[in-house]
Parts: C-alpha cells; sequence; structure tokens
C-alpha cells in the first residue's frame, strides 16, 4: 500500500503522505524511495507547477527518520550512509524546480521538520499539537538530514542551537516568530491557504525573507567574531548541563560551526560523519531504549490487555489542598484538562491550595508554554469546598492528607460515604502500605496509590500501587488518568518503599553512613552528579525534606531490618530544627530560596571532622551498588512488572542516569558476577548490608540476565 496521493488543483499537485497502519508518519526506507520517484514524476510532469506537501494523519505531520532503522544499523558506516542518503534527498528538495509548499499540522520532528525546512515555504497551523522540533540529542544522535545545516541560515545561530543543543520542540507560534515558519494558520484553512501560496510563489517566486533580531543578530549571528563568542557560550552550558556524560549535542555543535564557518558542502559532511560516530554509539543505544520503553508504557494500562475497562474521568477530586495535594490539581488541570474539586478542612486552606494550585498555570503562561485564553480555560476547572459538596459528581478522588495510617483511613471512609458507587479512590502515599489503607473500606476493590512525586507539575513518574483486593478496572483508570496528566506511569506492587523508594533508601543511608565517616557533603554530592545524577544524595534529602526522609527511612529500616537501618545523621539534624530546603535548613545554606554552599556548623552538630580518607572511586561504588543491589533484590521479589518498569522508574523517579540505562540495565551491562564479586568485597570491608541479592547471585551462575542479550526493548 502506498504511503502518498496525489491530486492536482490549477497546477498545483497536492502531495498527501499518509502512511498505512501507524498513527504517526514515518521516513522509513520504503517512504522515502516512494517520495523520490513521486518528485521524480511531479518534476516531469508539464501540467504541475508547484507542489503542496500535507498530512493526512489527525495529529501529526511527520515524526521523523525511522528510529527502528537506527536500531538495526550495523556498523558506523552504514549509519552515515544512512545521513548522507536523508541529506541528498533534502538537497533534492531544495532545488527542485517547482516551489513545494508544505503544510504542517501536529508534530514535525526531526526527520519530518529536516523535510519542512527544505521545502521553499512553511505554513503551519497554530494549534498547540503543532509542534516542530529536533529531537535528536535526545536520542543520542544529531540531526543528521541538514537540520544542523538549514536551520541556523533560516534562524540564526543563537535560535537554532537553542532547539538543536536541547533537542526541543516549539509550538507554531513561537516557531513563526523565530522565522521557521512564514504564515500561521488555523487549522481548517490550513489547506487552502497552501494552495493560494502555491499558486503566488508560481506567480511571483520564492520568497525573499528579512533577517530578524535588529542588532544582536547583526552582532551576534552574522559576523564570525560574534558567532565564535555564541559557540563558546553554547559550549560551556552544554557542558554545564551533560557533564560530558552525553556527546551528541556537543557534535551537533560542532557541525554547525563547520557548516557556518566552512560552507554547507563541508558542514552536510561534517554532519554525515558525525551522525555515523553518534548512531551507534552506547550512550544513544541507551537512550532508544529509553524512548521505546516510554513508548511502550504509553500503551500498557498495568493490567492484562482486555482484562479491564477503565472509566473516563471528567471531574477529579483532590482532598488535602497542601503542598502535593495543589500539585495533583494544578497539574490536573494544566495537563488533562479535568474539573478538579479541592477539598481541605477549612476555607482559608482551601483558598491556599487553590492558589497554589494556578500557580503551576501562572509559571506556564509566563513561560509561554500557553495561551491566555488557554491559562483562562484551565483556572476555570478549578473550585474548592471546606465539606465535600461537589464530590458525588467525581469520578476520581485522590487523597493527599496527612502521612499517617489513621487519618488515611478516616478521609477514604469520608470520601466512600460521599462519592457515586463507581468512584475510585487513590491515596497519595509514600510509605503507608495500600492494603492496610483498605482494610475497613466498604469497596477496596476501589482503592488503590497513586504516588505521585514532588513536585508534581514537574516530576515525570507516577507509580500506580493496587492493594490486595483492588480491581482491574480501577488499576487501568488510574494509569490512564496518570497518563493524561502527563506523566510516564508504572504499576508497582504494594511492598514497603513500593520500588523507587525501595531503591533510594540503601543509597540514601550509604550516604549517611559515609558522612559520618566524615567524608565531605561536597564529595558526596560532586561524585553523584559526575556520576550522572541531577542532584547528589545530600542534596536530595534537603530537597526531600529531612521529616520525610526520616520518615521514610524508619519505615523501610522497620520493614526490612539492619540492613536498611539509616545512619543517625537525620535525627541529629532534626533535633537542631534542621528539615532541609523547606525551612531553609538543612545540610546547605539556604539565602533566599536559593541553595548557597554547605552549611559548616552541620559538621560539629554531628560531631564529624570532615577528610579526604575516603576516595571518589570508594564513595560511587558504596552508593550506587547498594542501590543495585536493592534494585535487584525487589525486582526479584516482583515489585516492579519487567526490568524495563523499574528501569524507567529509577531514571523518571530519581534522575538515574539515562546514558547508563537504568539500574538493572547497569548491570547486565557489568554482568551479575561482577557486581557479586564487588558486593562481597563491599560486604567484607563495611558489613552484611552489602551482601549480594540471592537471586544476583544466581543470575550470575546461570550466566542470566535481565534484558535478552543484544535486544533494545
Ligand atoms: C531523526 O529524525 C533523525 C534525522 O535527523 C536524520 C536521519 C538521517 N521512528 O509515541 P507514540 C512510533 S530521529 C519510529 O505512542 P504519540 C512509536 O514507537 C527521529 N517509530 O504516539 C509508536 O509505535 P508503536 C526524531 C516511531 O501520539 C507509534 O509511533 N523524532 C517514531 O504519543 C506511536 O507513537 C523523534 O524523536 C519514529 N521516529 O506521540 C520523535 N515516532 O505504536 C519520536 C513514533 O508500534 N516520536 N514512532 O508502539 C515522538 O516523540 C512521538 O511518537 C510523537 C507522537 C510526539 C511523534
Amino acid at each position: 500500500m502506498s504511503t502518498f496521493t496525489v491530486v492536482e488543483e490549477q497546477g498545483v499537485a497536492v502531495l498527501t503522505i499518509d502512511q498505512p497502519g501507524s498513527p504517526v508518519n514515518i521516513l522509513t526506507a520504503a517512504t522515502k524511495a516512494e517520495f523520490e520517484t513521486l518528485l521524480e514524476q511531479l518534476r516531469n510532469d508539464k501540467a504541475v507547477r508547484a507542489v503542496v506537501l500535507i498530512s493526512g494523519k489527525p495529529d501529526n505531520f511527520i515524526a521523523g527518520a525511522d528510529i527502528e532503522e537506527f536500531v538495526a544499523l550495523p556498523d558506523q558506516a552504514a549509519a552515515e550512509a544512512l545521513s548522507r542518503e536523508g541529506q541528498a534527498i533534502m538537497d533534492r528538495v531544495a532545488a527542485f524546480p517547482k516551489p513545494i509548499v508544505v503544510a504542517v499540522h501536529g508534530s514535525c520532528l526531526g526527520g519530518g521538520l529536516e523535510l519542512a525546512l527544505a521545502c521553499h515555504y512553511r505554513i503551519a497551523t497554530n494549534h498547540p499539537k503543532t509542534q516542530l522540533g529536533l529531537p535528536e540529542v535526545q536520542l543520542g544522535i544529531l540531526p543528521g538530514a541538514g537540520g544542523c545545516q538549514r536551520l541556523p541560515r533560516l534562524i540564526g545561530v543563537r535560535a537554532a542551537l537553542d532547539i538543536i543543543l536541547a533537542g526541543k520542540s516549539e509550538r507554531a507560534a513561537k516557531a513563526f516568530k523565530l522565522g521557521m515558519v512564514d504564515e500561521l494558520v488555523p487549522p481548517p484553512l490550513l489547506r487552502s491557504v497552501a494552495l493560494a501560496a502555491a499558486q503566488r510563489l508560481i506567480q511571483s517566486g520564492l520568497p525573499r525573507r528579512p533577517r530578524r533580531g535588529g542588532m544582536a543578530a547583526l552582532l551576534l549571528d552574522a559576523n564570525p567574531l560574534g558567532r565564535a563568542l555564541v559557540y563558546r557560550m553554547a559550549r560551556k552550558s552544554v557542558l554545564a548541563k551533560t557533564g560530558g556524560h552525553y556527546p551528541a549535542p556537543l557534535s551537533a555543535l560542532a557541525a554547525v560551526r563547520t557548516g557556518m564557518e566552512r560552507g554547507m558542502r563541508a558542514g552536510l559532511e561534517d554532519e554525515h560523519r558525525r551522525f555515523g560516530e553518534l548512531a551507534v554509539s552506547p550512550v544513544s543505544r541507551k537512550l532508544v531504549q529509553i524512548f521505546f520503553a516510554t513508548t511502550a508504557l504509553k500503551k500498557d494500562d498495568g493490567v492484562a490487555p482486555g482484562s479491564a475497562t477503565p472509566r473516563p474521568v471528567r471531574r477529579l477530586g483532590v482532598v488535602g489542598a497542601g503542598f502535593m495535594g495543589s500539585g495533583i490539581a494544578g497539574t490536573a488541570v494544566a495537563q488533562a484538562g479535568v474539573e478538579v474539586r479541592m477539598k481541605d478542612a477549612d476555607l482559608p486552606r482551601v483558598g491556599k491550595g487553590l492558589k497554589a494550585a494556578t500557580g503551576i498555570l501562572d509559571g506556564r503562561l509566563k513561560r509561554r508554554r500557553i495561551t491566555r485564553q488557554e491559562y483562562a480555560r484551565s483556572a476555570a476547572l478549578l473550585s474548592g469546598t471546606a465539606d465535600f459538596s461537589g464530590f458525588p459528581r467525581t469520578d476520581l478522588v485522590i487523597e493527599a492528607v496527612f502521612e499517617e495510617l489513621t487519618v488515611k483511613r478516616t478521609v477514604v471512609a469520608e470520601i466512600e460515604a460521599t462519592v457515586s458507587d463507581q468512584a475510585i479512590i487513590a491515596t497519595n502515599t509514600s510509605t503507608i502500605p495500600i492494603t492496610e489503607i483498605a482494610t475497613g473500606a466498604h469497596h477496596p476493590e476501589r482503592v488503590l496509590g497513586m504516588h505521585f512525586f514532588s513536585p508534581v507539575d514537574r516530576m515525570p513518574l507516577l507509580e500506580v500501587i493496587p492493594g490486595a483486593e483492588t480491581a482491574p478496572d480501577a488499576i487501568a483508570t488510574a494509569v490512564q488518568f496518570g497518563r493524561r496528566m502527563g506523566k510516564t506511569v508504572i504499576v508497582v506492587a504494594d511492598r514497603p518503599g513500593f520500588w523507587v523508594n525501595r531503591i533510594l533508601s540503601p543509597y540514601l543511608n550509604e550516604a549517611g553512613h559515609l558522612l559520618m565517616e566524615g567524608t565531605p557533603i561536597e564529595a558526596l554530592d560532586r561524585t553523584m552528579t559526575r556520576f550522572g545524577f541531577p542532584v547528589g544524595p545530600i542534596a536530595l534529602l534537603d530537597e526531600v525534606g529531612l521529616d520525610v526522609a526520616a520518615k521514610g527511612g524508619g519505615v523501610m529500616h522497620q520493614a526490612f531490618g539492619e540492613r536498611l537501618a539509616p545512619a543517625d545523621a537525620i535525627g541529629k539534624m532534626l533535633a537542631d530544627n534542621r528539615l532541609g530546603r523547606k525551612n531553609g535548613r538543612g545540610f546547605y545554606r539556604y539565602e533566599g530560596g536559593k541553595k548557597a554552599g554547605v552549611d559548616h556548623p552541620v559538621y560539629r552538630l554531628l560531631a564529624i571532622t570532615p577528610s579526604d580518607r575516603v576516595s571518589p572511586q570508594t564513595i560511587e561504588q558504596r552508593l550506587v551498588y547498594a542501590m543495585l543491589n536493592e534494585a535487584a533484590m525487589a525486582a526479584s521479589e516482583g515489585v516492579v512488572r519487567s526490568p524495563r518498569d523499574g528501569d524507567i522508574g529509577a531514571i523518571f523517579g530519581i534522575g538515574f542516569p539515562p546514558f547508563r540505562g537504568g539500574p538493572l540495565r547497569m548491570i547486565d551491562d557489568l554482568g551479575a558476577t561482577q557486581v557479586v564479586s564487588t558486593l562481597r568485597a563491599l560486604a567484607a570491608e563495611f558489613g552484611p548490608r552489602f551482601t549480594p541479592a540471592g537471586s544476583l547471585v544466581a543470575m550470575a551462575e546461570q550466566g542470566g540476565r535481565f534484558y535478552d542479550a543484544g535486544g533494545s526493548r
């Protein structure tokens, strides 16, 4: 079946791309071949004087080159050839003797945008689904079909680097402002405006585009000295963000620079050579695995396929208008567009919660992620109550009250007494077993856990936790709703700490042990950010809040015994009224809400003399292996349903370095035998808490792995 259809209207050939059987259009080998053949025909067809390229998909233009093809590339030479071939197609489009107008609605990404950039005139719809971007660096590669060359030529080096180096997508309105798009239209007008533009180009030739950006553009984009400064700044910023772990952005920067300083040909050559190197690199392989894992999770409702009928959620109730509750409410209106009713004990608290929830919308408006109309529409979805009024109409209620079993049980009973017989009740807890909260509920089959991470609007993960009696319909409803809130959702077992806090626990404890042995706070945090975590363990404790960490640590200690006994640092900190960032007193100092260096009196408080006795290698080994061991143990207990869920949970929940693929992938890469022998050595030196998990030992003995060898998924 063909991907393209052509109809001719008054000398304009409308070429519609609509890949059969796929939700999105992708530039596969077959698509590219068909496209080239068609272009050749259109070139020779005398009746055709211009072309309009448009998509037949409802919300997608083109999602880029086929990522599956990268995975199959055998070596660097093959990857380089793929890029060279992509560049050649785009060159033929750019040099096509008749004007090509591209009409974009929906996502226009990677190779899709590179194709649009090669066309002669770009029209996009002003719809929120229309996003234009070059996400390649997020896959560990660079735009390899001329994108590193055409984008800076079109919109200037600074704006292009901003998009390419971060792998960013822009809404159409921003793309228009930047000059990536020539015209912006409402969706129903897209086709007719594109046809009119094609007629215009037939009459008056290709448009001349004025240089944008005024004096700054003249100084920084249009002259080599200015550009040298731009490259230097960009490099510095990339290194600060990636810690040198991700080669793609620096390589993309170099390809842009070559093209801008030595010409298009040299740029394209550098681009395909670098694409070849990156596409087969271990970092890219890991990032592609993460892409496939998150894509697969988008379709996974956490229950056996066909075993559940998820309930549509139109109205959400949130009980508890504190930090978590308002975060959930604000994210739900902003992302899922549902009505949200917030409830707390009294109206002043409700008012505060509503204000905080609206704050999430304020932030989005300020960053221009939403328009004023969208802001007004979302804000109008929020309402509050001190007496459960409005709750009978909710489909799902999430409680986020104080973390205390009896309080949670009472709240669940109150909710049950108010909502309909169909409504699902979720409890947002990080430490209390769901089955215990559901004990005493009239309908425990409709009660489950939804563990959000803080801050809710920014953290991408959600753990959904069925209790012993939760019905599949309830699980699927919570998972689907979590996805609508923009979260990547994993379904995890009702075991203490669930998955994320379970594997975090021994890691944070070990940081506490190292600290009490005199390892400086900076050394601990620096070592782990160098390993690739976004923040180090001590800074993380300050962020989480030391009271919360102490409570969680206590629960884990009680559940798993001495192996997860915390060091006594946090107790001493709490006795000194140190709660972390939230009260401005933690392991670090906070000035005006900003972290401002280690708070040295802490060492005296903990009765330690900091010294660099322990090497960074040992720090890293103790911290990382504590987490790897726990991950293996929890996985063998069935806390996660698959290694995929475990790794995604670690990456999205605690920022485990994506380029390492997650703790279970890391064990596979190191080899179970090596992990076991390192753990045994650590156990001999530092105590039985490092005793390797039985499942790891068995894996080492039998040559097992978490993932199939060589598999990309
Ligand atoms: C590139 O372009 C390189 C070039 O510079 C140079 C080349 C020389 N390839 O996410 P969804 C599949 S690199 C293969 O559930 P949504 C996806 O796996 C590419 N498959 O839909 C899933 O398959 P299945 C740069 C792809 O509506 C199905 O489509 N582009 C690709 O939630 C539906 O996907 C990107 O990085 C692809 N490129 O989101 C964009 N794209 O049904 C990657 C999608 O079998 N894609 N699939 O599980 C996305 O970000 C999202 O898919 C998108 C739609 C926003 C487009």
